[in-house]
């Protein structure tokens, strides 16, 4: 026997984690190479899996998440040890607040010098410290294990809550070897990875009997119905109960923004007033004001009854009690409640859906004047106005969204057509997603990206423009430069240093794309925003556009002021 027949018949680490990753459709890694995985990388390449190389692991960590949330198939991303893993470990607990089924993997140093904490070289106990930060996290040690590490990173990170999931390969296991039929025998494809979850029937029952007795009904779609891909469903649901709906963030698009029933124009009404609110795949944190408070119409808080979709049974009764808790897929749920509706479902009284309308009809107006103003120096709105005008010109473009300012202003201004076309700073309010979304939204669908960036945004991730120009990626960055955080005009009292949320001034973010051989314009007018961003959306180049925003017009936090703390003390 030669030695080319005996390795033909052996297999090792490195082609059975890429032989596991294939046959269970992952076509994608999004990875910065090193010791150990460098060569992990080059094989996945060569195998045919597209490798998206980043500058910081923590962009291709929210790549993979995004890649999660467009395809309900877990993001992969592929990080060294120690720094690498932790630069990653971000975008994992990110994933894993939003809901993004992704996998961290992590190559790591020598189990018996890490053990024995003898120093080597990146030493770290990768899997403890990852464990508190995501949904699971596992350790392969030996070669005929990887199929089922695999399998089980797969299933966590999408059945249930989909969440991030953290796998631990120690440097040894890639050069070890086995029989190669052995190797094939231990792969796993996962069967029905997000199995369904059909709700009790008395669940639906009680769910639909509130929802018939409610005068002024409401429905809030979160950003779990936007990832559960069950768009006509909802939209027939909407539709067919007359209700009036409220989009979270990034569930706007599921039914177009210009829906009739969409309230988001009266937002601060209909959360105030309604008698009865159905949340579906969206939780009641902070962004619903814990479904309490003035927010929420103060004593009216106290009659409002809730029911609740979601896969998490522990979700419900988190802030408020759920009367009608339904438990299930969306998918399952809403295909429940429709079956339930019946022929006969009476719409909710006229009273409760044409006052929204009304006041809807006010609020939209007095936007549009708002709109229409081009002031000398362009501020938020008169840029917004473009990029609005764009992405209803192109209704399958794909929007990130970050910043303060930046990301208030666009969220009610820029309407969305299309589900899953709107990425944003999520849960958390993160700032850094930027490029990483981007990047994904790009190589995941290959629509165009507009990506909305405060300046301070921006600067978290901005070095990945070099990797939206190494791939060519369809994605026009827009920073919204207003010379910094929330403002560019504060003042340090004491002189010397410039204020601590001040950069330097007339910065030329453009060149930064131009440096490596992108498009990059600097637009001081609505009209020339409109002119490059045309451009951009029609090449598909890559294209930053620097977008002088007036410093003035900022505020302090954007919309969420209140939660800075106030000082206590008396000002010396
Ligand atoms: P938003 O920020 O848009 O309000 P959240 O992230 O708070 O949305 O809520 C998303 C919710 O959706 C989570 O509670 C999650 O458990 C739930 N969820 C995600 N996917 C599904 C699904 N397929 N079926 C049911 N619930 C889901
Ligand atoms: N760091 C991280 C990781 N996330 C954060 N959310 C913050 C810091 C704090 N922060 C915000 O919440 S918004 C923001 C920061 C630094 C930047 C706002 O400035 P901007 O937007 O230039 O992006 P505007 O348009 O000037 O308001
Ligand atoms: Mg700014």
């Amino acid at each position: 026997m030669t030695n080319d027949t005996q390795s033909q018949k052996q297999t090792d680490g490195f082609h059975l984690v890429i032989d596991a990753l294939k046959l269970n459709g992952i076509d994608t890694i999004f990875a910065l190479p090193g010791i150990p995985i460098t060569d992990l990388t080059r094989k996945a390449q060569a195998e045919g899996i597209r490798m998206i190389s980043f500058r910081h692991e923590q962009h291709a960590g929210n790549a993979a998440a995004a890649a999660g949330f467009l395809t309900q198939k877990p993001g992969i991303c592929l990080t060294v040890s120690a720094p690498g893993f932790l630069n990653g470990l971000t975008a994992l607990a990110n994933a894993t607040t939003n809901c993004f089924p992704m996998i961290l993997i992590s190559g790591s140093s020598e189990r018996e010098i890490v053990d024995l904490q003898q120093g080597d070289y990146e030493e770290m106990d990768q899997l403890a410290i990852a464990k508190p930060l995501c949904k699971a996290a596992f350790r392969v040690l030996h070669a005929e294990d990887i199929g089922v590490g695999i399998a089980r990173a797969i299933r966590s990170a999408l059945s249930g809550r989909p969440g991030g999931v953290y796998l631990d390969l120690p440097a040894k296991l890639f050069s070890q070897s086995m029989d190669a039929a052995a190797g094939k025998k231990s792969l796993i494809k996962v069967v029905d990875p997000a199995p369904r979850q059909i709700p009790a029937p008395e669940a639906v029952k009680r769910a639909l009997d509130l929802l018939k007795g409610a005068k002024r009904p409401l429905i809030v779609l979160g950003k779990g119905a936007a990832y559960a891909q069950c768009d006509a469903e909802i939209r027939a649901l909407i539709e067919k109960t007359g209700i009036p709906y409220l989009p979270m963030s990034m569930a706007k698009g599921l039914l177009p923004d210009t829906h009739a029933q969409s309230a988001s124009a009266t937002r601060s009404h209909v959360l105030a007033e309604a008698d009865v609110v159905m949340l579906v795949g969206a939780r009641l944190n902070w962004l619903l004001s814990h479904g309490k408070g003035k927010t929420w119409g103060g004593p009216n808080a106290d009659t409002r009854q809730f029911i609740q979709i979601d896969i998490s049974p522990t979700e419900m009764d988190s802030n408020v009690p759920i009367a009608a808790p339904l438990v299930g897929d969306i998918g399952s749920c809403v295909s429940a409640l429709l079956e339930g509706l019946g022929s006969k479902w009476a719409k909710p009284p006229t009273e409760w859906t044409q006052g929204i309308a009304e006041r809807k009809d006010k609020n939209l107006t007095k936007m549009a004047a708002t709109l229409a103003l081009n002031p000398p120096t362009m501020n938020f709105h008169s840029a917004l106005n473009v990029i609005r005008n764009a992405v209803k010109a192109r209704p399958d473009a794909i929007v990130v969204n970050e910043g303060a300012n930046t990301l208030d202003f666009a969220r009610s201004i820029v309407d969305m057509y299309e589900p899953r076309k709107r990425l944003d700073v999520g849960t958390w309010g993160i700032m850094g997603i930027g490029m990483g979304f981007a990047v994904a939204a790009a190589v995941v669908t290959g629509k165009p990206v507009i990506a909305i960036e405060g300046d301070s945004a921006f600067g978290f991730s901005g070095m990945e423009v070099e990797t939206i120009c190494r791939y060519n990626l369809p994605v026009c960055v827009i920073v919204f430069n207003n010379n910094g955080i929330y403002k560019g005009t504060d003042v340090n009292p004491r002189g010397g240093d410039v204020a601590p949320t001040v950069f330097v001034k007339n910065a030329r973010y453009e060149m930064m794309m131009q440096a490596f051989g992108g498009v990059g314009v600097l637009a001081n007018t609505p009209d020339e925003l409109a002119k490059a961003l045309d451009e951009a959306v029609k090449s598909g180049k890559p294209t930053l556009i620097n977008a002088i925003i007036d410093e003035t017009a900022g505020t302090e936090s954007g919309r969420i002021t209140s939660l800075n703390p106030q000082s206590a003390a008396a000002k010396k």
